[in-house]
């Protein structure tokens, strides 16, 4: 999970243009800006509020007295908990999506009921894809059906929240998804959905995609996570504020990190899923 103690200080990677290593912010949904993050013309768009209140308030509750709420306590400072599954951190494809099967029914109920929810908006982006001939759709194997998003809920005071890494990469070269058509889409992207914050837990954004060669050195050829920090010294980094309510989208070649909760027993609960454009006419969303 981490640096296996390379010589290279300095990660090497495409530094991108100006116009394009930027986030988009609106004060509500505008899915072209969204649509332009899944074809590369911005890195990042974060839409504010556009979950309401009481969305998130009942999502956050259903969430944390879900059946299927599960945890790694590493210890009473650190909490990581979630609901539903990774297909990157899943043990093979088969189980994924054996368990997607099972799962999608209990995580759309956990996210649904009245108001402006993931699902509705998720039926927002789809209705605006058909309307250019585009269909949105679950990512598939051999008629399989993946599971639309995961949550997660992290409560790290003091240590970022999540270590700098880039998934794009990873998910592309994963053995166990070998063949899955999300490794084939244009460009991933992670979208989220947060629903419950406090003042910290800022989304960390580096202008460095890392090249191959630093991948490895690094130790990141099957792994993603763990960078080192010094390792991004000296490179552009972008701080987006996340608050409850906001839906932000990026692309997840380029190195992103979580900053720490910032109090204890602070919680940062989100909705996830990636996304990417398979062709010209298909869109395609996994957790
Ligand atoms: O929670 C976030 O803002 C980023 C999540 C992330 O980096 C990931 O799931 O890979």
């Amino acid at each position: 999970m981490s640096n296996s103690g390379s010589d290279q200080i300095r990660l090497t990677g495409q530094v991108h243009p100006a116009d394009y290593f930027r986030f988009v912010e609106r004060d509500e949904m505008d899915w072209q800006a969204w649509t332009d993050v899944l074809h590369g013309k911005v890195a990042g768009a974060i839409f504010r509020g556009v979950l309401p209140p009481d969305v998130c308030e009942r999502i956050r509750r259903n969430f944390w007295s879900s059946p299927m709420l599960r945890s790694d306590e590493r210890s009473a400072r650190d909490a990581d908990y979630w609901c539903g599954n990774h297909l990157f951190t899943a043990s093979s494809l088969d189980w994924y999506l054996a368990e997607a099967d099972r799962a999608r029914p209990a995580l759309e109920t956990l996210c649904a009921g009245p108001g402006r929810t993931p699902l509705s908006l998720l039926d927002e982006y789809r209705d605006h894809l058909a309307g250019e001939g585009v269909r949105l759709r679950l990512a598939e194997h051999r008629g399989r059906r993946a599971a639309p998003f995961r949550l997660r809920s992290r409560a790290d005071s003091d240590a970022l929240v999540l270590a700098p890494h880039d998934d794009a990469e990873a998910i592309r070269h994963a053995r166990h998804i070998d063949g899955c058509e999300v490794q084939r889409v244009s460009r991933l992207c992670n979208a989220l959905m947060c629903v419950e914050n406090n003042s910290g837990g800022e989304l960390l954004y580096w202008n460095i995609s890392p090249d191959r060669k630093s991948r490895h050195a690094f130790g990141m050829s099957t792994d993603s996570y763990g960078y080192p920090i010094e390792s991004l010294s000296g490179i552009e980094q972008l701080t987006v504020p996340v608050h409850a309510g906001d839906v932000y989208i990026f692309d997840t070649a380029n190195v992103h990190a979580v900053a720490p909760c910032g109090s204890d027993g602070v919680f940062r609960t989100t909705i996830n899923l990636l996304m990417g454009e398979l062709d010209e006419e298909t869109t395609v969303y996994w957790s």
